[in-house]
């Protein structure tokens, strides 16, 4: 895919989309998120895939929405036009994503690594809501969130000042799953997303859905849509042979269905 912000590669069973813009340490515009969706989309539509990984440079993952871009929007630009509502389909992917965190998330920078499933971070990685010293909020999640990662403390914090948090605190505050030095980030990501894309993939998604149901719902609710998840992977080709490759001490054979 010829793409002018992003660089996609495939490695093995595992999409790789790098934020591809240095000259504006990968702010996103409206380019980035045309661009995203489509090699979002591409991934999803290809039986190979299983796993994605976003990253970005060394310096930023990204260092927020394109400010030069929504400078002279006023409200009826963005309000008509929904303005950001595009990044929703971006949260909303059903294959499990892994953001690969180094130097800035900042911004929505910050809440597209949220929008991801798990944070793997860089030793250099620095996360920040910076929206009020513009003027403005968090408008792609960070308020919501942020608060459910870290808690209402440190999001008041981080949204109040526009404070930022290194990699350590943000792993302390559980934002983040790991941190790895930076030289082994995307390599480390890789590997994750490869562990991931080799087990079954009806099982991937459906441990994907019940642990985002954890933070819509009730936890006798969630309890229930877990079982009936459970229950239903029963009826699954891979569930007979993951449990047979353990009994009989091989490696299991998974065709994902
Ligand atoms: N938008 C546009 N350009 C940017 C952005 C940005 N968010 N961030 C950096 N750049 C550009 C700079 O303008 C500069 O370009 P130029 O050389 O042409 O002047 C280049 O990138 C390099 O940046 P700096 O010279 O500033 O680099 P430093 O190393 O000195 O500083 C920082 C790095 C601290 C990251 C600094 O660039 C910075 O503070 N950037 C802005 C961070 C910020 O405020 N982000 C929040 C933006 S608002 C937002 O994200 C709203 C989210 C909800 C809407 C989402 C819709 C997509």
């Amino acid at each position: 895919m010829a793409c002018e912000t992003l660089i996609v590669e495939t490695h093995g069973a595992v999409g790789l989309i790098r934020l591809n813009r240095p000259q504006a340490l990968n702010a996103l515009n409206s380019t980035v998120l045309a661009e995203l969706r489509q090699a979002y989309s591409a991934f999803h539509a290809d039986d190979a895939i299983g796993a994605i990984v976003l990253t970005g440079s060394e310096k930023a993952f990204a260092a927020g929405a394109d400010i030069k871009e929504m400078q002279p929007l006023d409200f009826a630009d963005v309000y008509m036009g929904d303005f950001i509502g595009g990044w929703d389909e971006i949260a909303r992917a059903r294959k499990p994503v892994i953001a690969a965190v180094s130097g800035f998330a900042l911004g929505g920078g910050c809440e597209l690594a949220m929008m991801c499933d798990f944070i793997i971070a860089a030793d250099t990685a620095k996360f920040g809501q910076p929206e009020i010293t513009l003027g403005v909020i968090p408008g792609m999640g960070g308020s919501q969130r942020l608060t459910r990662a870290v808690g209402k403390a440190k999001a008041m914090d981080m949204v109040l000042t526009g404070r930022m948090m290194d990699a350590a605190e943000a792993e302390r505050s559980g934002l983040v799953s790991r941190i790895v030095p930076a030289d082994k980030l995307v390599d480390e990501a890789l590997a994750t997303a490869a562990k991931i894309a080799s087990l079954s993939r009806p099982s991937v998604l459906m441990a994907k859905e019940a642990v985002n149901r954890a933070l819509e719902t009730t936890l006798e609710e969630g309890l229930r849509f877990e079982r009936r998840l459970f229950h239903s992977l029963f009826a699954t080709e891979d569930q007979k042979e993951g449990m047979a490759a353990f009994i009989e001490k091989r490696k299991p054979v998974f065709k994902n269905r």
